[in-house]
């Protein structure tokens, strides 16, 4: 039996009275404290030959009153002890092949799949399929030539066919994929097809009640291009009598809630505030300002203090500034929450710029669409030994192995939205104007504006501030 539901049986029995079973999905999305007060409630104007407490009963009581109830799905914090050096690397791409070969071994349409290994002694002409990861991708002007490998060799690919070379030049590397492939005379393998991990199309959770959370990212605080100002604005307008404000009971903020400090070259140049410490300090006392019925998430990007690497543990609370924050829930990067039953997946993103730099078609102003990109090769970050770093964990932490409801991102500082599949995929923005860097590379960022989801009907609303 569920436990909360248990609870909230006994409790109503230790009153005399049965609670039906169909009170198990409030139990899910209720906190038991709540549930309790409104038991009581129902107890207090029920007549006394009616000892059956139903749904109906507590519809009365919680059908215009905001649930508030969260759960950390996934947080890598606890779970990061990186394997030195290339035996780390062995096991983490070995988890990473053999996670995803099951789960695109469940696909009705692929049989059996062959180890790279077995292939010389198949047939020609025979059409069979391999897994692997791609290591390698050059686009001639007749085919493109792919080399992958499996735990037992790599194989070099040719694709010649048009629509299959689309997907071809889409992949990324590192990334896992089926390839129907066939050998022909010259004993030239031929790939026929490529499938990719993808997501089944996905009906997504809902809140029962209109709750509201807003999604934040890249505040850079501590930058001299930080919006402080802006962003008061917005924490003001929290506690306004504004319809959508009264909603929002969530905060996620995607990372860079610094600027850090030695990030990138001459940042002491652009910094208003010198120390992390200092950064901290100004961070949390803008965040005391947001009222404390809105709970804040906060995972780290790549101007955060802790490690680089992916995944990246949570900001420390250790630091006594993070005092009397109990609406502030620190978390790693990334990290799956569940918000009124609605599964967000917050990751900074860091991976975007790999995936620019290499994929035609790819660009800085529509995020979403790299992270189109990402759900279907099931991975965070898929691309090793480019910009983002990821660090040797035996296990491959950036899997997307649970399928959100929203997927969020940030670091690119410009935001959007798209869905896929069911999933609504959301790019926060930022709180900091353009930067010399930005300007220099032709990044205009969109700051100062908040994405802003009804949990419930799934509602987007942005508002500038
Ligand atoms: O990254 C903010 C944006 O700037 C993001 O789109 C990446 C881009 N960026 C940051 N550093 C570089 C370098 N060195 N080359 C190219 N593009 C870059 P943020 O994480 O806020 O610094
Ligand atoms: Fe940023
Ligand atoms: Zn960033």
């Amino acid at each position: 039996m569920n436990r909360k539901f248990e609870v909230v049986m006994n409790y109503a029995l230790e009153k005399g009275y049965q609670v039906q079973p169909n009170i198990l999905e409030l139990c899910e999305v209720i906190n038991i404290d709540e549930i309790k007060n409104v038991i009581q409630k129902i107890i207090n104007k029920k007549k006394q030959s009616d000892c059956i407490i139903t749904k109906k009963d507590f519809d009365e009581y919680i059908n215009d009153k905001i649930i508030v109830q969260h759960d950390v799905l996934f947080d890598p914090t606890s779970q990061i002890a990186s394997d030195e050096g290339m035996h780390g690397y062995y096991s983490l791409f070995k988890d990473r092949f053999t996670k995803l070969k099951k789960t695109i071994s469940k696909r009705s349409e692929i049989s059996k799949i062959y180890t790279i290994s077995e292939i010389s002694n198949s047939k020609n002409n025979t059409m069979i399929y391999v897994c692997g990861l791609l290591l390698k991708r050059d686009s001639e002007k007749k085919f493109t030539r792919l080399l992958i490998d499996d735990l037992t060799d790599s194989l070099e690919i040719l694709v010649f066919e048009e629509d299959v070379k689309n997907i071809a030049n889409m992949l990324l590397l590192d990334q896992f994929a089926v390839f129907k492939i066939q050998v022909n005379i010259n004993k030239n393998i031929v790939c026929k097809d490529i499938i990719l991990p993808d997501i089944p199309k996905h009906k997504h959770n809902r809140s029962r009640t209109n709750a509201c959370a807003a999604f934040l990212s890249d505040l850079h605080i501590g930058s001299k291009y930080f919006m402080e100002k802006e962003i008061n604005n917005f924490i003001s307008w929290l506690s306004s009598d504004n319809n959508i404000a009264k909603k929002i009971r969530f905060i996620v903020i995607s990372g860079d809630l610094i600027d850090g400090i030695g990030i990138y070259p001459d940042q002491k140049d652009e910094l208003d505030l010198d120390s992390i410490d200092k950064q901290l300090y100004k961070a949390v006392s803008i965040l005391k300002k947001i009222p404390k019925h809105i709970k804040i998430f906060i995972i780290p990007g790549n101007h955060d203090p802790g490690r680089r690497a992916l995944p990246q543990p949570a900001i420390q609370k250790k630091h006594k500034y993070f005092q009397n924050c109990e609406n502030i829930f620190l978390l790693g990067n990334p990290s799956l929450i569940s918000l009124n039953n609605v599964k967000i997946l917050a990751y900074h993103g860091q991976s975007i710029d790999d995936v620019v730099k290499t994929t035609p078609g790819m660009h800085y102003n529509k995020p979403t669409a790299v992270m189109k990109l990402l759900l279907r090769s099931r991975h965070l970050s898929p691309i090793y030994g480019s910009r983002t770093p990821i660090a040797p964990e035996s296990h491959d932490m950036l899997i997307i192995n649970e399928i959100p409801d929203i997927f969020i991102t940030g670091h690119v500082h410009i935001i959007d939205y798209d869905s896929y599949r069911g999933i609504l995929l959301i790019n926060s923005g930022t709180w900091q104007k353009q930067t010399p860097f930005q300007s220099s590379v032709g990044i205009t960022p969109t700051p100062g504006v908040v994405m802003i989801i009804d949990l419930k009907t799934f509602t987007i609303y942005q508002n500038n501030f």
